[in-house]
């Protein structure tokens, strides 16, 4: 009998007798106490988001054709956002700044309730460039940022979280108006927030669906929601300090948000998978006059509607974010002693979306009488090696009972995933008891 299976008797027999002893003691009749299910997040009614692009398109027509920085199609726009955050009981604030000779504008608003030192803010930038509308660019996340805000304000949502919303100005200038908040809040201030969440361009013509591979825990949150949809998402790669989460990032705040793309072109395998044209770029209208109402895909911008509401219900109610799938080897696999050949023990992953994250999470229990033996490898299915553990000429303890986190997000997440444990040293030796990858 191997030790960890004596252990594992031992452990479970603990537990028995521990059963029993609470269950021979009268147990007082405790009264039921109330458990607050997490409350469920809202559908954003695509209806109602189009309702405020439409909004934006006329206010640009009405405008010089434009909601650009210092340009009247903006302050229209500011004005159209506030007029309904206030009809919806929001307390708003307008903060102005200068850049380029004109005063910009940022919409803050904020949710009454919830802790005061634990705050969620939600953003987009509401300027467009001169030479058009702006409508995926970014009146697609400025009215999913509104419509989410507003459905908080119809469903009276009390969360643990105090709820944050911005609308940044001109972001098409270099993050003017996000980066000024940021280097305006006092480092008090900034302690507070628990999370930013950023929502530029998602409403893509030809949509891809990125989520941002910053904070794990949004990220996760974000792939849950996608998961959930059967829709695979990729990481957001373009855009590290190309939208307004970055001055957030840059003084420690964790941020994450979703992206539909932009002039990049997207491939064969991303058509695949996603439809839509490859060899097309995510938006070809992308800084143009063309970035009209026309320019929008109505499934995409829905879905990341709704991924806003997901996240900021989760995320405000403080709900755990469950992990994501996991597959586990309990079978025993000897490691030969050195200089013998590696030993391997293989996962089938299968019904996974989308690539493993960033976060991929691996838990193992090696029995070995020396540990420093040991060399520890996750193999991908396409054969990547990812190195979890060296080894040790000094680690003479036994046993390996740990946890190891890798970035295989470049790795698709279903195939045959291996263990992989080689024995550097001879003399000492022992067995793959069990592992398991969770996504
Ligand atoms: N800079 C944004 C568009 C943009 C380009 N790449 C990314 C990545 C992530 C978010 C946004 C973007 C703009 O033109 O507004
Ligand atoms: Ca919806
Ligand atoms: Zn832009
Ligand atoms: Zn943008």
């Amino acid at each position: 009998m191997s030790l960890s299976v004596s252990r594992h008797l031992a452990a479970v027999t603990a537990f028995a007798v521990a059963g029993l002893l609470a269950s021979t003691a009268p147990a007082a009749l405790a009264a039921p106490t109330a458990v607050t299910a997490a409350p469920v997040p809202p559908d954003i009614p695509l209806a109602n988001v189009k309702a405020h692009l439409t909004q934006f398109s006329t206010i640009a027509a009405a405008n010089g054709g434009n909601r650009a920085h210092g340009r009247p199609g903006y302050k229209a726009s500011i004005d159209y956002v506030k007029g309904k955050l206030d009809a919806a009981g929001f307390t708003t604030t307008l903060q102005t700044f200068t850049t380029s000779g004109a005063t910009g504008y940022n919409l803050i608003a904020d949710w009454p309730g919830g802790d005061p030192n634990v705050v969620l803010m939600s953003g987009a930038h509401l300027d467009s460039v001169t030479s058009g509308a702006g409508i995926n660019d970014n009146a697609s996340g400025s009215a999913a940022v509104l419509e989410a805000a507003l459905a908080v304000s119809r469903a009276g949502l009390q969360p643990t979280k105090h709820l944050r919303f911005g609308w940044w100005g001109a972001e098409e200038l270099g993050l003017v108006g996000s980066r000024y908040y940021v280097n305006n809040l006092p480092a008090a201030e900034r302690a507070k927030f628990s999370g930013y969440l950023n929502f530029d361009m998602i409403g893509s013509p030809n949509p891809g669906y990125f989520v941002y591979d910053d904070d794990p825990t949004i990220e996760q949150t974000f792939k849950n929601y996608y998961a959930g949809l059967g829709v695979p998402t990729e990481i957001e790669t373009e855009g590290d300090g190309r939208s307004d989460h970055a001055p957030f990032k840059n003084v420690g705040i964790p941020v994450g948000g979703l992206f539909s793309g932009a002039d990049y072109l997207k491939t064969a395998a991303q058509a695949q998978k996603w439809g839509g044209t490859s060899g097309q770029a995510f938006d070809r209208c992308y800084h143009s006059a063309c970035d009209s109402l026309a320019n929008i895909n109505d499934t995409a911008l829905d879905r990341n509607a709704d991924a806003i509401a997901y996240a900021i219900w989760n995320l405000g109610a403080s709900t755990p974010v469950p992990p994501g799938p996991s597959f586990e080897n309990t079978a025993d696999v000897n490691i030969p002693d050195s200089p013998g050949a590696a030993a391997n023990s293989p996962v089938t992953v299968a019904g996974v979306v989308g690539n493993a994250p960033a976060t991929t999470k691996v838990d193992v229990n090696i029995v070995h009488t020396y540990r420093g033996d040991v060399q520890l490898d996750l193999i991908a299915p396409d054969g990547t090696a990812y190195r979890l553990k060296n080894s040790s000429g000094t680690d003479s303890a036994d046993n390996i009972v740990a946890s190891y986190t890798v970035n295989a997000s470049s790795e698709p997440a279903n195939g045959i995933w291996k263990l992989q444990a080689k024995d550097v040293a001879s003399a000492d030796t022992g067995y793959i008891n069990s592992w398991k990858i969770t996504f």
